[in-house]
Protein backbone atom coordinates (compact mmCIF):
# COMPACT_ATOMS: atom_id res chain seq x y z
CA UNK A 1 0.00 0.00 0.00
CA UNK A 2 1.22 3.48 0.44
CA UNK A 3 5.05 3.83 1.51
CA UNK A 4 6.05 2.71 3.36
CA UNK A 5 4.84 -0.62 3.70
CA UNK A 6 6.97 -2.22 5.27
CA UNK A 7 8.35 -0.72 8.83
CA UNK A 8 8.09 -3.11 11.54
CA UNK A 9 5.30 -2.56 14.15
CA UNK A 10 7.23 -2.19 16.75
CA UNK A 11 9.14 0.80 14.85
CA UNK A 12 6.36 2.27 13.67
CA UNK A 13 5.11 2.47 17.46
CA UNK A 14 7.80 4.76 18.35
CA UNK A 15 7.23 7.16 15.71
CA UNK A 16 3.67 6.58 16.85
CA UNK A 17 4.25 7.37 20.18
CA UNK A 18 6.41 10.41 19.25
CA UNK A 19 3.61 12.11 17.78
CA UNK A 20 1.73 11.87 20.05
CA UNK A 21 3.72 14.21 22.37
CA UNK A 22 4.57 16.85 20.03
CA UNK A 23 0.84 17.32 18.84
CA UNK A 24 -2.32 16.76 20.39
CA UNK A 25 -2.23 15.54 23.95
CA UNK A 26 -4.01 12.22 24.35
CA UNK A 27 -6.98 12.22 26.75
CA UNK A 28 -6.08 10.10 29.59
CA UNK A 29 -9.51 8.03 29.09
CA UNK A 30 -8.88 7.28 25.63
CA UNK A 31 -11.71 7.60 22.87
CA UNK A 32 -14.28 4.93 22.40
CA UNK A 33 -13.84 4.28 18.40
CA UNK A 34 -17.39 2.82 16.70
CA UNK A 35 -16.46 1.25 13.52
CA UNK A 36 -19.61 0.59 11.03
CA UNK A 37 -19.38 -1.41 8.62
CA UNK A 38 -21.83 -1.90 6.26
CA UNK A 39 -22.16 -4.75 3.44
CA UNK A 40 -21.92 -3.88 -0.24
CA UNK A 41 -23.10 -0.34 0.31
CA UNK A 42 -22.18 1.89 -3.16
CA UNK A 43 -20.71 5.07 -3.11
CA UNK A 44 -23.84 6.62 -3.99
CA UNK A 45 -26.32 5.34 -1.54
CA UNK A 46 -26.46 8.07 1.04
CA UNK A 47 -28.08 11.13 1.09
CA UNK A 48 -24.84 13.10 1.92
CA UNK A 49 -22.82 11.29 -1.06
CA UNK A 50 -25.45 12.59 -3.65
CA UNK A 51 -28.32 10.20 -3.56
CA UNK A 52 -31.44 11.83 -4.17
CA UNK A 53 -34.03 9.68 -2.79
CA UNK A 54 -32.40 8.05 -0.14
CA UNK A 55 -33.42 9.72 3.31
CA UNK A 56 -30.02 8.74 5.38
CA UNK A 57 -30.92 12.30 7.87
CA UNK A 58 -28.59 10.65 10.84
CA UNK A 59 -25.57 9.60 8.16
CA UNK A 60 -26.40 13.55 6.84
CA UNK A 61 -26.00 14.95 10.45
CA UNK A 62 -23.19 13.03 11.15
CA UNK A 63 -21.04 13.93 8.25
CA UNK A 64 -22.59 17.77 8.37
CA UNK A 65 -20.70 17.55 12.68
CA UNK A 66 -17.75 15.60 10.99
CA UNK A 67 -15.81 14.87 8.18
CA UNK A 68 -16.86 13.20 4.49
CA UNK A 69 -13.89 11.67 2.70
CA UNK A 70 -14.60 11.44 -0.71
CA UNK A 71 -11.68 9.50 -1.85
CA UNK A 72 -11.79 6.69 0.90
CA UNK A 73 -11.01 2.93 -0.55
CA UNK A 74 -11.38 -0.58 1.03
CA UNK A 75 -8.46 -2.97 0.01
CA UNK A 76 -11.06 -5.28 -1.94
CA UNK A 77 -13.95 -5.71 -4.34
CA UNK A 78 -15.64 -8.37 -2.01
CA UNK A 79 -16.30 -9.13 1.83
CA UNK A 80 -13.76 -11.63 3.42
CA UNK A 81 -10.72 -9.65 2.00
CA UNK A 82 -11.91 -6.26 2.82
CA UNK A 83 -12.68 -6.89 6.49
CA UNK A 84 -9.68 -8.67 6.98
CA UNK A 85 -7.77 -5.93 5.91
CA UNK A 86 -9.73 -3.69 7.65
CA UNK A 87 -9.28 -5.18 11.19
CA UNK A 88 -5.41 -6.02 10.36
CA UNK A 89 -4.14 -2.87 8.64
CA UNK A 90 -2.65 -5.13 5.87
CA UNK A 91 -3.15 -5.62 2.14
CA UNK A 92 -5.34 -9.01 2.09
CA UNK A 93 -2.47 -11.00 0.41
CA UNK A 94 -0.27 -10.24 3.34
CA UNK A 95 -2.16 -12.16 5.74
CA UNK A 96 -3.25 -14.99 3.08
CA UNK A 97 -7.07 -13.91 3.12
CA UNK A 98 -7.10 -12.61 -0.50
CA UNK A 99 -8.64 -15.51 -2.15
CA UNK A 100 -11.97 -14.19 -2.54
CA UNK A 101 -14.94 -14.83 0.41
CA UNK A 102 -15.07 -17.31 3.06
CA UNK A 103 -17.82 -20.39 2.29
CA UNK A 104 -19.53 -22.43 4.86
CA UNK A 105 -17.35 -25.45 3.49
CA UNK A 106 -14.39 -24.15 4.01
CA UNK A 107 -12.08 -24.37 6.96
CA UNK A 108 -9.31 -21.88 7.25
CA UNK A 109 -9.99 -18.30 8.56
CA UNK A 110 -7.36 -14.98 9.66
CA UNK A 111 -4.97 -16.32 11.44
CA UNK A 112 -5.68 -15.32 15.30
CA UNK A 113 -1.90 -14.61 15.05
CA UNK A 114 -2.60 -11.45 13.14
CA UNK A 115 -2.85 -8.25 15.38
CA UNK A 116 -6.57 -6.94 15.00
CA UNK A 117 -7.77 -3.37 16.06
CA UNK A 118 -9.56 -5.50 18.94
CA UNK A 119 -6.49 -7.29 20.13
CA UNK A 120 -4.94 -3.86 19.97
CA UNK A 121 -7.37 -1.76 22.29
CA UNK A 122 -8.14 -4.85 24.17
CA UNK A 123 -4.34 -4.79 24.98
CA UNK A 124 -5.34 -1.05 25.87
CA UNK A 125 -7.49 -1.92 28.48
CA UNK A 126 -11.18 -1.74 25.70
CA UNK A 127 -14.04 -3.77 26.35
CA UNK A 128 -14.29 -4.93 23.08
CA UNK A 129 -17.22 -6.31 20.70
CA UNK A 130 -18.35 -7.45 17.14
CA UNK A 131 -22.33 -7.08 16.52
CA UNK A 132 -22.75 -8.45 12.65
CA UNK A 133 -21.15 -10.51 10.08
CA UNK A 134 -17.49 -11.81 10.50
CA UNK A 135 -17.02 -13.82 7.41
CA UNK A 136 -13.08 -14.41 8.63
CA UNK A 137 -13.74 -17.81 9.27
CA UNK A 138 -16.20 -19.72 11.21
CA UNK A 139 -14.69 -23.01 12.77
CA UNK A 140 -14.20 -23.05 15.72
CA UNK A 141 -11.08 -21.22 16.51
CA UNK A 142 -11.08 -18.70 14.23
CA UNK A 143 -14.16 -16.76 15.09
CA UNK A 144 -14.35 -12.89 16.61
CA UNK A 145 -13.45 -14.26 20.19
CA UNK A 146 -10.33 -15.63 18.68
CA UNK A 147 -9.41 -12.17 17.17
CA UNK A 148 -9.50 -9.93 20.35
CA UNK A 149 -13.23 -9.43 20.50
CA UNK A 150 -14.92 -10.26 24.29
CA UNK A 151 -17.86 -10.68 23.02
CA UNK A 152 -20.24 -11.48 19.46
CA UNK A 153 -23.08 -11.51 18.41
CA UNK A 154 -23.71 -11.80 14.76
CA UNK A 155 -24.09 -14.30 11.72
CA UNK A 156 -20.42 -15.80 10.76
CA UNK A 157 -20.79 -15.41 7.12
CA UNK A 158 -22.90 -13.77 4.01
CA UNK A 159 -26.66 -13.66 4.52
CA UNK A 160 -27.07 -15.83 1.03
CA UNK A 161 -25.07 -18.40 2.33
CA UNK A 162 -28.60 -19.84 3.57
CA UNK A 163 -31.01 -22.54 3.31
CA UNK A 164 -33.31 -20.44 2.04
CA UNK A 165 -31.16 -18.41 -0.60
CA UNK A 166 -29.89 -21.34 -2.66
CA UNK A 167 -28.43 -20.40 -5.76
CA UNK A 168 -28.61 -22.24 -9.29
CA UNK A 169 -25.24 -24.71 -9.32
CA UNK A 170 -24.75 -24.58 -5.46
CA UNK A 171 -22.90 -27.28 -4.52
CA UNK A 172 -23.08 -27.31 -0.81
CA UNK A 173 -26.41 -26.93 1.01
CA UNK A 174 -25.68 -24.17 3.18
CA UNK A 175 -27.51 -22.66 6.75
CA UNK A 176 -27.17 -19.27 8.65
CA UNK A 177 -26.35 -19.48 12.22
CA UNK A 178 -26.92 -16.86 15.00
CA UNK A 179 -24.24 -16.91 17.46
CA UNK A 180 -23.88 -15.28 20.63
CA UNK A 181 -19.77 -15.88 21.51
CA UNK A 182 -18.82 -19.13 20.19
CA UNK A 183 -22.35 -21.02 19.91
CA UNK A 184 -24.96 -21.25 18.11
CA UNK A 185 -28.16 -19.59 19.63
CA UNK A 186 -30.42 -19.98 16.61
CA UNK A 187 -30.62 -21.04 13.05
CA UNK A 188 -31.95 -19.21 10.31
CA UNK A 189 -32.63 -16.07 11.90
CA UNK A 190 -35.69 -13.79 10.75
CA UNK A 191 -33.46 -11.54 8.50
CA UNK A 192 -35.62 -8.38 8.33
CA UNK A 193 -34.58 -8.47 11.85
CA UNK A 194 -30.58 -8.30 11.57
CA UNK A 195 -30.49 -4.77 11.58
CA UNK A 196 -32.33 -3.98 14.64
CA UNK A 197 -31.02 -7.80 17.01
CA UNK A 198 -27.41 -6.30 16.18
CA UNK A 199 -28.02 -2.67 17.04
CA UNK A 200 -30.13 -3.36 20.01
CA UNK A 201 -27.17 -5.69 21.10
CA UNK A 202 -24.61 -2.69 20.44
CA UNK A 203 -26.67 -0.13 22.40
CA UNK A 204 -26.81 -2.49 25.44
CA UNK A 205 -22.92 -2.73 25.16
CA UNK A 206 -22.78 0.50 24.58
CA UNK A 207 -24.63 0.76 28.14
CA UNK A 208 -22.73 -1.53 30.19
CA UNK A 209 -19.25 -0.50 29.50
CA UNK A 210 -19.68 3.54 28.96
CA UNK A 211 -18.02 4.22 31.87
CA UNK A 212 -15.02 2.47 30.64
CA UNK A 213 -13.33 2.73 27.51
CA UNK A 214 -14.56 0.31 24.65
CA UNK A 215 -14.39 -0.99 20.82
CA UNK A 216 -18.05 -1.63 19.01
CA UNK A 217 -17.13 -2.92 15.29
CA UNK A 218 -21.07 -3.11 14.01
CA UNK A 219 -20.50 -4.90 10.55
CA UNK A 220 -24.09 -5.15 9.21
CA UNK A 221 -24.73 -7.69 6.98
CA UNK A 222 -27.44 -5.59 5.00
CA UNK A 223 -27.53 -4.69 2.38
CA UNK A 224 -26.28 -7.46 1.17
CA UNK A 225 -28.90 -9.13 -1.03
CA UNK A 226 -31.25 -10.94 -0.12
CA UNK A 227 -32.00 -7.74 1.77
CA UNK A 228 -34.68 -7.18 4.28
CA UNK A 229 -36.00 -4.27 6.91
CA UNK A 230 -38.60 -4.65 9.90
CA UNK A 231 -41.62 -4.08 9.52
CA UNK A 232 -41.17 -0.32 10.74
CA UNK A 233 -39.20 -0.05 7.91
CA UNK A 234 -40.53 -2.25 5.24
CA UNK A 235 -42.21 0.28 2.30
CA UNK A 236 -41.40 3.57 3.49
CA UNK A 237 -38.48 4.65 1.03
CA UNK A 238 -39.19 6.48 -2.36
CA UNK A 239 -36.28 4.42 -3.35
CA UNK A 240 -38.02 0.50 -2.55
CA UNK A 241 -36.78 -2.06 -0.83
CA UNK A 242 -33.61 -1.51 -1.22
CA UNK A 243 -33.68 2.25 0.50
CA UNK A 244 -35.86 0.65 3.41
CA UNK A 245 -32.82 -1.43 3.98
CA UNK A 246 -30.38 1.84 4.33
CA UNK A 247 -32.87 3.84 5.93
CA UNK A 248 -33.21 1.22 8.81
CA UNK A 249 -29.47 1.17 8.43
CA UNK A 250 -29.18 5.05 8.99
CA UNK A 251 -31.94 4.82 11.88
CA UNK A 252 -29.40 2.16 13.46
CA UNK A 253 -26.50 4.72 13.76
CA UNK A 254 -28.95 7.41 14.82
CA UNK A 255 -29.41 4.90 17.81
CA UNK A 256 -25.59 4.35 18.58
CA UNK A 257 -25.20 8.09 18.69
CA UNK A 258 -28.36 8.50 20.87
CA UNK A 259 -26.76 5.80 23.62
CA UNK A 260 -23.43 7.69 23.45
CA UNK A 261 -25.44 10.75 24.05
CA UNK A 262 -27.37 9.34 26.72
CA UNK A 263 -24.25 8.44 28.37
CA UNK A 264 -22.71 11.81 28.23
CA UNK A 265 -19.65 10.31 25.94
CA UNK A 266 -20.33 11.44 22.46
CA UNK A 267 -17.26 14.00 22.59
CA UNK A 268 -15.09 10.75 23.69
CA UNK A 269 -16.11 8.65 21.19
CA UNK A 270 -14.58 8.45 17.83
CA UNK A 271 -17.34 6.52 14.84
CA UNK A 272 -16.31 5.73 11.82
CA UNK A 273 -18.70 4.38 9.19
CA UNK A 274 -17.90 3.22 5.91
CA UNK A 275 -18.87 -0.25 3.71
CA UNK A 276 -16.64 -3.19 2.55
CA UNK A 277 -17.44 -2.82 -1.29
CA UNK A 278 -19.26 -1.42 -3.85
CA UNK A 279 -22.97 -2.44 -5.04
CA UNK A 280 -23.81 -5.97 -6.14
CA UNK A 281 -24.68 -4.11 -9.81
CA UNK A 282 -26.63 -7.12 -11.25
CA UNK A 283 -28.95 -7.56 -8.32
CA UNK A 284 -30.64 -4.40 -9.81
CA UNK A 285 -32.77 -2.40 -7.68
CA UNK A 286 -31.46 -4.83 -5.26
CA UNK A 287 -28.20 -4.05 -5.22
CA UNK A 288 -26.74 -0.29 -4.24
CA UNK A 289 -25.35 2.70 -6.27
CA UNK A 290 -22.13 3.78 -6.57
CA UNK A 291 -23.38 6.95 -8.18
CA UNK A 292 -21.05 8.68 -10.67
CA UNK A 293 -18.44 5.79 -10.75
CA UNK A 294 -17.98 3.01 -12.69
CA UNK A 295 -18.45 -0.56 -11.76
CA UNK A 296 -19.26 -2.07 -8.62
CA UNK A 297 -18.65 -5.29 -6.17
CA UNK A 298 -16.39 -7.67 -7.56
CA UNK A 299 -14.59 -5.29 -9.85
CA UNK A 300 -11.25 -2.97 -9.42
CA UNK A 301 -13.25 0.11 -10.79
CA UNK A 302 -13.41 2.40 -8.47
CA UNK A 303 -16.83 1.78 -8.01
CA UNK A 304 -15.95 -1.34 -6.59
CA UNK A 305 -13.39 0.19 -3.66
CA UNK A 306 -14.46 3.75 -3.53
CA UNK A 307 -16.38 4.08 -0.33
CA UNK A 308 -18.11 6.84 1.43
CA UNK A 309 -16.27 7.45 5.04
CA UNK A 310 -17.76 9.73 6.72
CA UNK A 311 -15.38 9.85 10.10
CA UNK A 312 -17.58 12.03 13.88
CA UNK A 313 -15.64 12.95 16.61
CA UNK A 314 -17.44 15.99 18.37
CA UNK A 315 -14.95 18.65 19.51
CA UNK A 316 -11.83 16.57 17.39
CA UNK A 317 -12.33 16.06 14.40
CA UNK A 318 -13.38 19.19 12.90
CA UNK A 319 -17.33 19.54 11.76
CA UNK A 320 -18.14 19.90 7.95
CA UNK A 321 -15.15 18.72 6.30
CA UNK A 322 -14.99 17.52 3.76
CA UNK A 323 -11.51 15.87 3.04
CA UNK A 324 -10.39 14.82 -0.93
CA UNK A 325 -6.82 13.10 0.88
CA UNK A 326 -7.03 9.26 -0.55
CA UNK A 327 -7.33 7.24 2.74
CA UNK A 328 -8.05 3.65 2.52
CA UNK A 329 -9.32 0.61 5.46
CA UNK A 330 -5.39 -0.60 5.44
CA UNK A 331 -4.98 3.35 7.94
CA UNK A 332 -7.77 2.57 10.56
CA UNK A 333 -5.70 0.45 11.96
CA UNK A 334 -2.39 2.53 12.79
CA UNK A 335 -4.32 5.38 12.95
CA UNK A 336 -6.37 4.27 15.92
CA UNK A 337 -3.15 3.01 17.70
CA UNK A 338 -2.55 6.69 17.59
CA UNK A 339 -5.13 8.49 18.57
CA UNK A 340 -5.93 5.50 21.17
CA UNK A 341 -2.30 6.22 22.76
CA UNK A 342 -2.09 2.23 21.77
CA UNK A 343 1.05 -0.11 22.20
CA UNK A 344 1.54 -2.21 19.51
CA UNK A 345 2.42 -5.85 20.80
CA UNK A 346 3.81 -7.16 17.30
CA UNK A 347 6.73 -7.20 14.77
CA UNK A 348 5.19 -7.78 12.04
CA UNK A 349 4.83 -5.82 8.95
CA UNK A 350 2.08 -3.60 8.03
CA UNK A 351 0.31 -1.84 4.98
CA UNK A 352 -1.36 1.10 6.85
CA UNK A 353 -0.34 4.43 7.36
CA UNK A 354 -1.20 6.55 10.73
CA UNK A 355 -3.74 9.75 8.94
CA UNK A 356 -3.93 10.57 12.40
CA UNK A 357 -3.59 14.44 10.54
CA UNK A 358 -5.92 13.69 7.93
CA UNK A 359 -8.87 12.97 10.39
CA UNK A 360 -8.15 15.11 12.58
CA UNK A 361 -7.81 17.87 10.19
CA UNK A 362 -4.81 19.49 10.96
CA UNK A 363 -3.43 22.39 9.33
CA UNK A 364 0.56 21.61 9.91
CA UNK A 365 1.64 18.59 8.58
CA UNK A 366 5.01 16.91 9.67
CA UNK A 367 7.49 15.30 7.12
CA UNK A 368 5.98 12.15 7.92
CA UNK A 369 2.38 13.05 6.57
CA UNK A 370 4.11 15.06 3.46
CA UNK A 371 6.22 11.61 2.60
CA UNK A 372 2.65 10.16 2.40
CA UNK A 373 1.72 12.38 -0.24
CA UNK A 374 4.14 10.38 -2.29
CA UNK A 375 2.68 6.92 -1.85
CA UNK A 376 0.42 4.87 -3.22
CA UNK A 377 -2.24 2.03 -3.11
CA UNK A 378 -2.73 -1.37 -4.77
CA UNK A 379 -5.72 -3.00 -6.21
CA UNK A 380 -6.30 -6.64 -6.20
CA UNK A 381 -9.01 -8.80 -8.10
CA UNK A 382 -11.42 -10.43 -6.23
CA UNK A 383 -9.52 -13.40 -6.01
CA UNK A 384 -6.53 -11.60 -4.76
CA UNK A 385 -4.38 -10.58 -8.59
CA UNK A 386 -2.31 -7.73 -8.62
CA UNK A 387 -4.93 -5.74 -10.67
CA UNK A 388 -3.54 -1.99 -10.55
CA UNK A 389 -2.37 1.22 -8.52
CA UNK A 390 -3.45 4.34 -7.54
CA UNK A 391 -0.42 6.97 -7.10
CA UNK A 392 -1.64 10.66 -6.67
CA UNK A 393 -4.50 11.74 -9.46
CA UNK A 394 -3.50 9.05 -11.41
CA UNK A 395 -4.75 5.29 -11.15
CA UNK A 396 -3.12 2.08 -13.75
CA UNK A 397 -5.17 -0.70 -14.37
CA UNK A 398 -2.42 -3.33 -15.47
CA UNK A 399 -4.57 -5.99 -17.20
CA UNK A 400 -5.67 -3.59 -19.90
CA UNK A 401 -2.88 -1.21 -19.75
CA UNK A 402 -5.69 1.54 -18.75
CA UNK A 403 -4.21 5.03 -17.15
CA UNK A 404 -6.62 6.99 -15.21
CA UNK A 405 -6.90 10.55 -13.89
CA UNK A 406 -9.63 9.81 -11.61
CA UNK A 407 -9.84 13.16 -9.67
CA UNK A 408 -10.71 15.11 -13.02
CA UNK A 409 -12.31 11.95 -14.61
CA UNK A 410 -13.77 10.42 -11.46
CA UNK A 411 -15.92 7.88 -13.98
CA UNK A 412 -12.91 6.09 -15.64
CA UNK A 413 -13.97 7.10 -19.47
CA UNK A 414 -11.04 8.09 -20.86
CA UNK A 415 -7.85 6.00 -20.54
CA UNK A 416 -5.06 8.16 -21.59
CA UNK A 417 -2.04 5.66 -21.40
CA UNK A 418 -0.89 6.25 -24.74
CA UNK A 419 -0.41 9.73 -23.96
CA UNK A 420 1.84 9.18 -20.82
CA UNK A 421 3.94 6.23 -21.61
CA UNK A 422 6.73 6.78 -19.52
CA UNK A 423 4.18 7.37 -16.48
CA UNK A 424 2.14 3.80 -17.22
CA UNK A 425 5.94 2.02 -17.07
CA UNK A 426 6.82 4.08 -14.15
CA UNK A 427 3.65 2.98 -12.00
CA UNK A 428 3.81 -0.64 -13.12
CA UNK A 429 7.26 -0.74 -12.32
CA UNK A 430 5.93 0.22 -8.71
CA UNK A 431 3.32 -1.90 -8.65
CA UNK A 432 5.27 -5.49 -9.42
CA UNK A 433 7.54 -4.70 -7.02
CA UNK A 434 5.85 -3.91 -3.84
CA UNK A 435 3.27 -6.87 -4.68
CA UNK A 436 6.32 -9.19 -5.14
CA UNK A 437 7.69 -7.48 -1.52
CA UNK A 438 4.26 -8.33 -0.27
CA UNK A 439 3.68 -12.36 -1.76
CA UNK A 440 7.35 -12.48 -0.54
CA UNK A 441 6.41 -12.02 3.05
CA UNK A 442 3.38 -13.68 2.98
CA UNK A 443 1.73 -14.64 6.26
CA UNK A 444 -0.33 -18.07 6.49
CA UNK A 445 -3.98 -18.24 7.35
CA UNK A 446 -4.78 -21.11 9.69
CA UNK A 447 -6.46 -23.88 8.69
CA UNK A 448 -8.49 -25.80 11.71
CA UNK A 449 -9.62 -29.03 11.41
CA UNK A 450 -12.16 -28.42 14.11
CA UNK A 451 -15.83 -29.58 12.83
CA UNK A 452 -17.84 -26.97 12.04
CA UNK A 453 -21.09 -26.90 13.85
CA UNK A 454 -23.59 -29.19 13.96
CA UNK A 455 -25.87 -28.66 11.20
CA UNK A 456 -29.38 -29.21 11.64
CA UNK A 457 -30.96 -32.07 10.24
CA UNK A 458 -33.47 -30.63 7.40
CA UNK A 459 -30.10 -28.18 6.09
CA UNK A 460 -31.28 -29.15 2.89
CA UNK A 461 -34.53 -28.07 2.51
CA1 LIG B 1 -19.57 -7.24 0.90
Amino acid sequence: MFRPPLIPILILSVVLAGCSTTRQTLPSFPPNVVIIFADDLGYGDLSCYGNPTTRTPHLDQMAAEGMKLTQFYVASPVCSPSRAALLTGCYPKRVGMEKHVIFPQYDYGLHPDEITIADLLRERGYATACFGKWHLGHRPGLLPLDQGFDEFLGVPYSNDMSRFHRKPGDKYPHALPLIRGNDVVQWEPDQHLLTKVLTEGAVEFIDRNHDRPFFVYLPHPMPHIPIYASKEFEGQSPRGLYGDVIEEIDWSVGEIRAALERHGIANNTLVIFTSDNGPWLPFKEHGGSAGPLRGGKGSNWEGGQREPCIVWWPGHVPAGVVSTEIVTALDLLPTMAALTGSEWAGDQPIDGRNMRSVLLDEPNRTDEDRALEDSHFLFYTSRGELAGIRRGPWKLLLANDELYHVESDISEQWNVAQANGALVEELREIALRHDAEITRLARPVLQVDTPPWEWPADRSK
